[in-house]
């Protein structure tokens, strides 16, 4: 799959890590409105990850999302609807592992998405880095509330063993449970990107914690040693 560039003209072509950015701040939202709202502050990374609607209303917020995005360099992410992704022009598709099995990833990586994988054990990311994806996900680092899962927190030890494990070769994504406060001890494990939804949609002042989390993650050059 593509690496992660967010030139619009780069896009379709491959690059070495020097050259493509971290994701960095990663806001997971459900509305395309919340794209509009966190682009103006700055995101220039985001998931629209839709689960309580069909098809078509889902599509619908991808097309307003897209709307919003104009020829603005934002690295835009469907969740699940790949497909539509295609159809439309997305930046990149993230899966779950249970998706591998349906989505056409040969389909996919022609149309020139990115993909991004969920992982939560060895065993996972051994089947997530045979697809060659743009990013590897793991989580939940911290107890979520987010989402249903048959996993407990990974916690920073686990997290520093796939960045360690991946540095050079693959970006990772850290999410679950990630939280301003927890945002410096999530850096210093060199993780290039933390991804979340509460601490961003549920904020009294998400304009306040967007722009504190961008500033914190700003000086960030994760994968210092190149390959
Ligand atoms: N995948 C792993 S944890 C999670 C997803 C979608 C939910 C993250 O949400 P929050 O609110 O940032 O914990
Ligand atoms: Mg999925």
């Amino acid at each position: 799959f593509p690496k992660l560039c967010y030139q619009p003209e780069l896009i379709g072509q491959t690059f070495n890590f020097p050259n493509c950015p971290e994701l960095g701040i990663y806001p997971v939202v459900d509305k395309a409105d919340w794209v509009e709202k966190l682009i103006d502050e700055g995101i220039n990374t985001i998931q629209l990850r839709v689960k309580d609607l069909d098809d078509e209303s889902t599509k619908q917020q991808i097309v307003s999302a897209l709307a919003y995005l104009n020829d603005k360099s934002v690295r835009f992410f469907v969740n699940d609807h790949w497909q539509t992704a295609i159809e439309l022009g997305a930046y990149g598709v993230h899966l779950g592992q249970e998706d591998l099995h349906d989505a056409n990833l040969k389909t996919l990586a022609e149309a020139g998405l990115r993909l991004g994988i969920s992982t939560h054990s060895y065993w996972e990311l051994a089947r997530a880095l045979a697809v060659n994806p743009s990013y590897i996900a793991l989580g939940p680092i911290y107890e979520t509330t987010s989402k249903q899962m048959p996993f407990s927190p990974q916690g920073i030890e686990r997290l520093q063993q796939w960045v360690d494990l991946l540095k050079s070769h693959y970006p990772v994504v850290a999410i679950g449970g990630i939280t301003l406060e927890r945002a410096e001890q999530l850096k210093a494990t060199g993780v290039g990107s933390v991804a979340m939804i509460t601490a961003i949609t549920q904020a009294n002042d998400y304009k306040k914690v967007t722009r504190q989390l961008l500033d914190l993650w700003q000086e960030i050059s994760s994968y210092p040693d190149q390959v």
